[in-house]
Formats: C-alpha cells, structure tokens, sequence
C-alpha cells in the first residue's frame, strides 16, 4: 500500500533527493506523466518529489539585493522547502507561487530546492474530484483506490511552467495596476504603482519616488509623469485592436515604472500597456465603442509528452494557426494558462475569455465559495493588465440547477467585479434556462452539443434547436448571449459521404448546419460569438466515449488541419471581411517568449 506521507516523516527535504532513495531525471517544465515508460507514473496519484541544487552569486548579498523565488504553477498542491527549511505553500494548479528567500538562501554555496506536488482532486479542491476506495477485498488488492473528476481531460502534474529566481532592489516594485480610457482621439492611462521595502537595510520608504516613461513601440519616447499615481494623456494614440479589426493589432506602448528609494537606487519594470475600452449591455459587447464578434475557439494546454508544460514552439505555432484559421479569440477552458501564452495573446491581439479552474462544480458551500472567490481574486491580480483579456469567466459546466448556486454565483461574480471593475463576468453553462447562475452574469455563455451527445446523426434538427435555445437564453435574461462550446468528434483520414459520426465529413457539416443557426441569431441583435470546440485533439482518461481522447479538435493533437479547420477557416476569414491569401511572410522573426 502507498504511504502517502512517508516523504514528509522522513524528512526527504532536508538532504538532496537521491539520498532518500532512487531519482528518475524530469523535465521542468512539463508534466511528469508521459515522460517515461513506466505507468505507474502515468497514473499517479499522490505526491512527487523535485529537486535542484544551484548557485546564486555572492555579488547579490553584497549589492543587498532582494531575491525571489517564482514557479509559474505546479499542479495542484505544492509544498516548496528551501535548505530543508519549509518556505512556502500553494494551492491550486494553474497560477504563480512566489516566495522572498532573500534571507534563506546561501550565498556562492549550494541550495536545495524541493517541491512536493499532490495532483489528489477531492470535493473541497478547484476543479473538484473524488478519491473512489475500492473495499472488497475479493475484487482489489488492500487500499485500492481510483481518482475520479468532473471533466474530460486529463489531469497532468508536474512543475507546469518555468521557475524563476530573480533580484530587485531593497526598495522595489511591488504591483503595477494600469487602467486606460479612450478620450476623442486621445489615449487615456491611469497608473497605480505600489511599492515594497525589505527591511533588510535602513527603511526609509517615506522617501520613496516613481516615475514613469512612456514608449511607443518602437521604443521611442512619447511623455513622462512623477508620482506613484496618476494619468497619462496621450494626443492621438494608437489603440490596442483584435487581429483583423485593425492594420495594426495588438499594438501596446511601455510604461517604465521606476522606483528610487532615497539613495537613488531603481528599480525598473516595463509595463505594457495596451489602450483600449471594453463595454456592454443587454445586447452588446464592445471594444473601442465597436461593436464585437468573437471568433474562436475553446482550447487546452495540452501536447504530446510533455502533457500541459509549457512549450515555447508549440505557443508559437498554436498562434500562427489562429490566425491562419482568422479566429480573433479563444477561451483558456478550463483554467488558467501560462502567462507565456497569454504574453502572445496581448501581442498578437487575440482576445481572452479567461476562465479560473472552477470545471464542473458542485455543492456550493461556503468553504467552497471562499476558495473560489480567491483564485478568482488570483487570477485578476495576475491579468489584470492584460490588454487581450475582455472577460473573466468563473467557471465551466456548475452544477447550477443545486438551489445553493444561486447565492453562491452571486457573489463569487460580485467579488471578481470587485476585484476588476473593468470587465465583464460570465460563467460557462449548460444545463438550460433553469440554470441559476445565469442571472448573475453579464453575458451569457453556453455549450451545446446538438447532433452528437443529443439527436446523434441527425444533423437537420442543429438550426432550429440552437436558435430556440438561445433566443430563448436572451429573452429570459436580457443579456448578450454566445455559444461557448459545440463540435462533433472526427477521426482524421475516416471519411463518410452521407456524413457519418466520427467522420470529417460529420464534423464539417455540423459545423455548417451550426453556422446557419449563428447566422439566424446573429441577425437578431444580441448572439455576440462563436466558439468551436476545441482547437486541437487533446489527452483525455482512458474510456470508451473517447478514442484515443477528445477527437473533436479541428486540428490533430500535433497541429495538423482536418477537414474542419479548413471549413472553419473559410468561414472566419468571411465574418472579418478578410481575404483569405496563403502569402509567404517576409523572414524576419522577432524572438517572443524566453
Ligand atoms: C463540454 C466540456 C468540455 C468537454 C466537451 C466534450 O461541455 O465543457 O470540457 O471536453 O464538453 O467534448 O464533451
């Protein structure tokens, strides 16, 4: 039987891991699960050990720098030692774990960081899971027990995204939080900087200074401004705009933010600032006070071996078919993705629905509310700067029929308004008009699936059925409505004319059929965007509704097109007044990511 907790009574944090016992090599970042042949590591429940020795030069104790440790996320609970001193803990997967180990560290010798991951899912966790023990004895071995969830994918562990230890000044830059506004032709910025001190030397943080620089981008200098706080005007700016809505999307100028303590020490940040305004009402979403279309596409951090870690190619390339596909937007279903990708979002000017983990929830107790309202307060503080980012969804699939959902979306919403007054909230339905979280959310979203979990190979009933139920959805709530989610699985190469499930053919036409649905409501006013699902054929559990895992990508799950992608493609590029060319880009790259 596993001892879970064998790791921690033996202190395995105290002493490099291999001292403890046997170490495999593993790749940070990535998911543990199908990097090596064993299935024993595939399918692990519990908790993994990871370990580093490393260096910091003795040159950063002398210049008294403030040194932090950063892991981008590590999937689901971590516990960070550093020289077998406790340092940290986080919970939850997909957001960043900081700690200050200016004092931890030693300097020009070697250190020991130690991460333990528990990828265990249970009711009190975000998603949630459930831990099945099987107790017969006649039928399982002593202490079996199987990992259940609310949701296809699969649950990959491991240090996701990159670790970083990074220096600043004693005096340094704590939170940067932008806001801007479009005045006539004018840009309008509003700044909020707020600053930490270590404590290390003499505090003096009453003599605390900020200034800032403002850049085009091409990094030439537009205005400055002093003061931690303020507004920037800026004649005739360039605004941020979605790909395709503009000759220039994704245009963001930098704010340096500079700091000085009273000796005059910096500390620098680029910020970029993308200028933009997002606004709504019962039928519309706009941007820029332009009306919005959204298309595109529900998607997953998900690859081959290396599970949901970070990949730099692959964000490229995910992009570049984005854009080939004329898509201006996608959801990061079902949680939070890395700050990589979301990098490239603001830069290319593809436009994020931005979801928490909160996938197929249920039972909404308090204990569970106050958890959410935290990842969501999470996940603002991290985006919330981000240009791309036009909306905050709180969660996928709830079980929102459960008379507690009422009370509890009300507020986890009302908090995330709070936490960013700027944008609207949605949450991911799709259980129908009894729902009750809708009536808290300022665009409805919804996942529908006609013709393949319902009237399966019936495709001529998709037009009717989808514009009854969303004319429906905005009838009842007076509120702009999309279709977040629908798709049929295909098999690449399967091909079937009559369409038949699990064919290309299938796939393509129902999306067709969906189109003329979308065509109809989009007509009426208030059907704001189109999401297919999903982007790309993603891992799922073994099982026998899911061949070789979700195959309702348009893409394979190496990023080749089906028959889908192209159709999907021709349609998007239409919707944008776009015409579709294949030209050949110059060759000149700009490196982007790391
Ligand atoms: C859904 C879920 C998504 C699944 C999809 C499917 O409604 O939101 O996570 O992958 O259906 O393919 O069943």
């Amino acid at each position: 039987m596993l001892d879970a907790e064998k790791g921690f009574r033996e202190e395995w944090y105290a002493q490099p891991l291999s001292k403890s016992g046997p170490v495999i090599s593993m790749a940070v970042p990535s998911s543990y699960n199908d990097i090596t042949q064993d299935k024993d590591l595939r399918d692990h429940i519990g908790w993994a050990w990871y370990d580093r020795l490393f260096y910091v030069p003795s040159r950063w104790q002398t210049d008294k720098q403030r040194v932090v440790l950063r892991l981008g996320s590590a999937h689901y609970n971590s516990i960070i030692y550093l020289n077998g001193h406790s340092l940290t803990s986080h919970e939850g997967g997909h957001l960043p774990i900081m700690a200050d180990i200016t004092t931890k560290l030693v300097y020009g010798k070697e250190n020991l960081v130690t991460v333990a991951i528990n990828n265990t899912l249970t009711p009190e966790t975000i998603p949630q899971g459930t831990i099945v023990k099987h107790n017969d004895p006649s039928r399982y071995p002593p202490g079996y027990f199987a990992q259940s969830y609310n949701f296809d994918f699969t649950n990959y562990a491991g240090i996701h995204r990159p670790v970083y230890i990074y220096t600043t000044p004693q005096t340094f830059i704590d939170d940067i939080l932008i806001t801007t506004d479009i005045n006539g032709a004018n840009g309008v910025i509003t700044y909020n900087v707020t600053h930490g001190n270590t404590m290390i030397g003499p505090s003096r943080s009453g003599e605390v200074g900020c200034s800032m620089k403002l850049l085009d981008n091409e990094g030439d200098h537009v205005t400055s401004a002093m003061g931690c706080q303020g507004t920037i005007e800026i004649s005739n700016a360039s605004l941020w705009w979605p790909y395709l809505m503009s000759e220039n999307p994704g245009y963001m100028y930098t704010l340096l933010v500079a700091v000085s303590d009273a000796d005059g020490n910096l500390d620098l940040y680029p910020q970029k600032v993308g200028i933009r305004t997002l606004g709504w009402n019962s039928t519309t979403l706009t941007i820029n006070n332009k009306p919005l279309y959204l298309r595109g596409c529900g998607k997953h951090e998900d690859a081959d071996i290396r599970g949901k870690g970070v990949d730099y190619a692959l964000i490229v390339k995910d992009f570049s078919l984005l854009k080939w596909l004329g898509a201006n937007s996608f959801r990061t279903s079902h949680y939070p993705y890395a700050e990589e990708i979301m990098d490239m979002a603001d830069k290319e000017g593809i436009m994020i629905i931005d979801e928490s983990p909160a996938v197929g929830l249920s039972g909404f107790d308090e204990a569970l509310m106050n958890k959410h309202i935290s990842v969501m307060q999470e996940l603002v503080q991290r985006d919330k700067n981000r240009p791309s980012v036009i909306m905050w969804s709180v969660g996928n699939e709830p079980k929102s029929n459960e008379a507690a959902a009422l009370n509890y979306f009300r507020d986890v919403v009302a908090a995330t308004h709070t936490a960013d007054p700027t944008r609207p909230v949605t949450c991911v339905l799709n259980l129908g008009l009894l729902d009750l979280a809708a009536s808290s959310l300022d665009v409805i979203l919804v996942n529908r699936y006609y013709s393949w979990y319902g009237d399966t190979g019936h495709l001529e009933v998709i037009k009717m059925q989808t514009v009854t139920e969303f004319s429906e959805w905005h009838l009842l709530h007076n509120k702009p409505v999309m279709i977040s989610e629908y798709g049929a699985g295909s098999l690449p190469g399967y091909h079937m004319d009559p369409a038949w499930t699990w064919s290309e053919e299938y796939q393509a036409e129902l999306m067709i059929r969906n189109f003329e649905a979308f065509d109809e409501l989009r007509s009426k006013g208030y059907f704001v965007g189109e999401m297919i699902w999903n982007f790309a054929d993603f891992s799922t559990p073994q099982g026998h509704t899911r061949p070789g895992g979700n195959r309702k990508g348009i893409f394979t799950r190496s990023r080749q097109p089906k028959m889908a992608a192209h159709v999907l493609r021709y349609r998007y590029h239409n919707l944008a007044n776009d015409t579709l060319t294949n030209s050949q880009a110059p060759l000149c790259f700009t490196s982007v990511l790391h």
